[in-house]
C-alpha cells in the first residue's frame, strides 16, 4: 500500500525526498490492549485510585495516561492500601504476589497477558511432572521474575546467552524442560535451544513456541524492512523487552543505524545523516499516536512517502476477567 503525505500546510519545495517503510504489524498487541483496558475497566469499575503493581505495560506515555485517570503504580503489593483495588501488570507476578493479595483480602485483577499465563502453566506442568525447568529470559526482568516466581526456588534455572548453557547444573540432566520469556529475539533463542538441546538431549520443550505471536511478527516485519533502509526507529521505551529486542533484529539484519526512541523529540536527525529511505516501527507496549508523531516529524523535513510493509494481519484479542465485565 502506497500513501503520498503531504504535511498539511507544509511547503513541498525544498525537502528532499524520502521514503519511509513503515511495519506492520507494529505497536500494541492483544495483551497490552487488555492489560489497559483493565485499568481503564478497573478505574470506571470501582473509581479512583486504582493501584497498579508496576508499569502496566513499559510505556512512559501510556503510565502518564493512566496516572491522569486516577492510577497509582506502585512496584510493591506493601505499598498498596488494602481498601483499593489492585491491578497486576501485563508481564505476570511471582505466585506469592496474588497469594499475598488473597491473605490481605485485597480486590485484585490480574492483567498478566494470557500468552504469559501459558507460560505459567507449562512450567507447572512440567514440575508437576518431575521436571526441573530451565527458563530462557532476562534475569531481573518482571515477566522472569514472574514466570521463575511459579515454582519454589532452585526450581528454575536462567539462562541468558548461549555461553550460560555450558554452565548449568542441573539436578538431573534427564528430567529437564525449557520454557522461555514472550518477548525474547527469535533468532537468538533458536540458537540458545540449540546449544540446551545438544548438551541435554532428553530436554523437554513447549509443543509450541513460548515467544509469542506478536513478538515474532514485529521482528519479521523489522527483516523484511532492513534491506530497503538507511536507518530504523524504533519506537518503545528503554526498559522494553520487546522494543530493544526489535532495535536488534534490526542491525543483526543488516541495518547500520537502528536507534530506540521514545517519541519524536528523541530523534537524533544528525545522526541519520542524509536518508534516502528509514523504517519505523514501534514495540507492543508503544501506542500509535507516538507512531503518527514520528511520521509528522519526518514529513516536516523530508517529502516523505510512506510505504506500509505488511508482513501479517494480527487478529488475536483477548477478553478481559468475567469480575471487570459485570456491572459494579
Ligand atoms: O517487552 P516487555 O516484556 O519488556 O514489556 P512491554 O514493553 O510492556 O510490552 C508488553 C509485553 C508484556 C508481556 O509480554
Ligand atoms: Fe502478550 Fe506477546 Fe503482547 Fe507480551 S508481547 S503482552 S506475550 S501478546
Amino acid at each position: 500500500m502506497t500513501q503520498t503525505n503531504p504535511a498539511p500546510g507544509m511547503p513541498q519545495d525544498g525537502r528532499p525526498p524520502l521514503t519511509l517503510y513503515l511495519a506492520a504489524p507494529r505497536g500494541f498487541c492483544a495483551g497490552v490492549d487488555r492489560a489497559i483496558r483493565i485499568v481503564e475497566l478497573a478505574l470506571e469499575k470501582w473509581g479512583a485510585p486504582v493501584y497498579v503493581r508496576h508499569e502496566i505495560v513499559h510505556n512512559r506515555f501510556v503510565v502518564d495516561g493512566l496516572r491522569a485517570k486516577g492510577a497509582v503504580f506502585v512496584e510493591e503489593l506493601d505499598d498498596c492500601p488494602d481498601d483499593r483495588p489492585v491491578v497486576f501488570s501485563a508481564h505476570g507476578v511471582p505466585k506469592a504476589i496474588p497469594a499475598e493479595a488473597q491473605r490481605r483480602n485485597l480486590v485484585h485483577v490480574d492483567a498478566t497477558c494470557p500468552l504469559v499465563t501459558k507460560v505459567h502453566s507449562e512450567a507447572a506442568r512440567h514440575h508437576e511432572n518431575g521436571l526441573q525447568m530451565v527458563m530462557i529470559g532476562h534475569a531481573g526482568h518482571p515477566e522472569t521474575l514472574g514466570t521463575m516466581g511459579q515454582l519454589p526456588p532452585g526450581e528454575v534455572l536462567l539462562v541468558e546467552t548461549v555461553a550460560d548453557v555450558a554452565g548449568l547444573v542441573p539436578r538431573d540432566p534427564e528430567k529437564l524442560a525449557f520454557i522461555t520469556q514472550t518477548t525474547l529475539s527469535v533468532d537468538d533463542t533458536a540458537e540458545i535451544v540449540a546449544a540446551l538441546k545438544a548438551r541435554f538431549p532428553a530436554i523437554v520443550g513447549p509443543a509450541r513456541e513460548d515467544i509469542c505471536y506478536a513478538t515474532t511478527n514485529r521482528q519479521a516485519a523489522v527483516k523484511s524492512i532492513a534491506p530497503k533502509i538507511d536507518a530504523l526507529l524504533v519506537i518503545g521505551a528503554p526498559n522494553s523487552s520487546n522494543s530493544r529486542r526489535l532495535v536488534e533484529v534490526g542491525r543483526a539484519a543488516g541495518c547500520g543505524y537502528a536507534q530506540l526512541v521514545q517519541r519524536a523529540a528523541d530523534i537524533d536527525w544528525r545522526a541519520l545523516g542524509d536518508l534516502r529511505a528509514v523504517g519505523v516501527t514501534a514495540g507492543a507496549s508503544a501506542p500509535e499516536v507516538l507512531v503518527n508523531e514520528v511520521l509528522d516529524a519526518f514529513r516536516a523535513r523530508f517529502d516523505t512517502t510512506v510505504e506500509i510493509v505488511e508482513t501479517a494481519v494480527e487478529t488475536v484479542e483477548f477478553k478481559v476477567p468475567r469480575v471487570l465485565r459485570e456491572p459494579a
